[in-house]
């Protein structure tokens, strides 16, 4: 029977990306399927109820939460095709760390940047 692969997402996602990503380099068919974020769908909140956020790998009925736990679920999953993740583990634990920097330091600088930007559209100007 053909493996159900479907990936609970939402498109300008990072997070989301790394999985489809993981997802093309594998050539997994999978069915993709937009959230709305301001509505979560019942699967999603049944399919990742601790955060509740996507990127959700669904395979055969199970969950895979975090994107990069999901990416290393298909590393090792569909591992007849070539490799993600560096085979030598000091390698692969130098990706894990930048793919965590990425995760703890980029982002949150990028989405500071741009809730402050709003922000400061609120604010009075001096002298006026
Ligand atoms: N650490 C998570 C982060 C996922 C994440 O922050 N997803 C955001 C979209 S980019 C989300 O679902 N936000 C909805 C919410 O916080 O309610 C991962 O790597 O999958």
């Amino acid at each position: 029977m053909a493996d159900e692969v479907i990936l609970l997402d939402y498109w300008v996602s990072p997070f989301g990306m790394r999985v489809r990503i993981a997802l093309a380099e594998k050539g997994i068919k999978h069915e993709y399927r937009e959230e709305d974020l301001r509505n979560k769908s019942p699967l999603l909140l049944q399919m990742n109820p601790v955060h509740k956020k996507i990127p959700v790998l669904i395979h055969n009925g199970k969950s895979i939460c975090e994107s990069l736990i999901a990416v290393q679920y298909i590393d090792e999953v569909w591992n007849e095709k070539s490799p993600l993740l560096p085979s030598d583990p000091y390698q692969r634990s130098q990706a894990r760390f930048w793919a965590d920097y990425v995760d703890k330091k980029i982002y949150e600088v990028g989405r500071n940047l741009w809730t402050k930007k709003e922000k400061n559209k609120k604010l009075p100007r001096r002298n006026s």
